[in-house]
């Protein structure tokens, strides 16, 4: 057993029940994968809200965004021109949707684990046409006095990064898409290396290639180039079908320590970490061997999509790592490790 998380004992944090659909004739399905921040003295989560219709029997429905609303698309379940084996996507008449729509969502604590929706502070949802059917899995990176929102844009032309900005969480830039399909798992790093901005993402190929880690430089956080694979699928292994990065990279005296995700066939998700190189983050000096955690809470085997553990938000406090992450992809969960304990696990190359 390599799990070396401690998990808090008021897991889950959320639950769909706890929140508000964000308009009538939907209901919240999944809180999960939230990316974290400290503003004001408070920890914040914005929180990935995956909502749909209440399904009918013999019915699936979902809803996707057009305009300024949303427009339910329903299919009969036995349609033989539908593929829903999956319950997060369905493929119909050759084309893919997602079966819930995601939104962001600003949540609040004083004590990391009971958390508030505040007032006065708007729902993120998708805008434009590349984010029709949602926005999913924001990382949150602080970079002199700007935080920079990194999430999944998903829509019918694919999935890929979008970007906003902000310093007061309640007006925002967006800078578009940053990084085109199929791309996402984009996590900023919090400080300028050698002068420039660099960021973790994820491109997915199904032929050549892999669902490999990639690191890319940037002049101004929103321009990147100089793409490179670092982290790649380990053939036999607990992270063998798909690897992305989690949130962005914490500073050690070790080198920039990244958490990730790891899938194996069977859609595991784990979690574990790997190392780069402090003056060069194009440079991998170590990974773990096994997970760091597994799913093994029932909150974590059992659910929208079970066996699953995701990450892509922490705060640091010295040698205390508090992620947040999303468990069997419908609850918010919390857990702490020791920094140290982590490097420890580290391999070498
Ligand atoms: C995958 C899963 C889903 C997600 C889509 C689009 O299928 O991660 O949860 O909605 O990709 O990003």
């Amino acid at each position: 057993m390599t799990d070396i998380a401690k998990r808090f004992t008021q897991n889950p944090v959320l639950s769909p029940i706890d929140l508000q659909p964000s308009r009538p004739g939907l209901e919240i399905t999944c809180l999960l994968n939230p990316g974290v921040f400290t503003f004001e003295g408070k920890t914040w989560l914005l929180v990935r809200v995956a909502e749909r219709p209440e399904q009918q029997q013999g019915l699936i429905s979902f809803p996707v965004l057009k305009g300024d609303g949303i427009e339910i698309i329903e299919i009969q379940a036995n349609d033989p021109e539908l593929n829903a084996s999956d319950p997060r996507v369905i493929n119909y008449k050759g084309l893919d949707y997602l079966t819930t729509l995601s939104h962001l969502r600003l949540l609040c604590s004083d004590d990391g684990i009971d958390f508030y929706q505040p007032e006065g502070y708007p729902l993120l949802k998708g805008e434009t046409d590349q984010e029709a059917f949602g926005i999913e899995d924001c990382r949150v990176a602080l970079l002199d006095g700007t935080y920079y929102l990194s999430y999944t844009a998903v829509s019918g032309q694919g999935v890929g990064v979008g970007l906003r900005t902000t310093k007061d969480w309640k007006t925002f830039e967006s800078e578009g898409m940053i990084i085109p399909p199929h791309n996402k798992d984009c996590a900023i790093f919090e400080e300028k290396i050698n002068g420039k901005f660099y960021a973790l993402h994820r491109p997915s190929s199904v032929d050549l290639g892999g669902n490999y880690i990639w690191i890319a430089e940037s002049p101004d956080g929103i321009h990147w180039g100089r793409h490179k694979c670092i982290i790649q699928t380990r053939k036999g292994s607990w992270d063998s079908k798909r690897v992305g990065a989690g949130a962005a990279p914490i500073k050690t005296e070790k080198g920039w320590l990244e958490i990730y995700h790891g899938a194996n066939a069977g859609q595991r998700y784990c979690l574990g970490a790997f190392l780069l190189d402090l003056n060069d983050p194009t440079v991998v000096l170590a990974r773990t061997a096994d997970p760091i955690m597994v799913p093994t809470a029932e909150y974590e085997l059992t659910g929208f999509f079970g066996h699953v553990v995701f990450t892509n938000g922490h705060v640091v406090h010295g040698d205390e790592l508090t992620i947040y992450y999303g468990a069997a992809d419908e609850f918010v969960c919390g857990a702490k490790f020791s920094i140290t304990e982590i490097l420890n696990a580290l391999t070498y190359d």
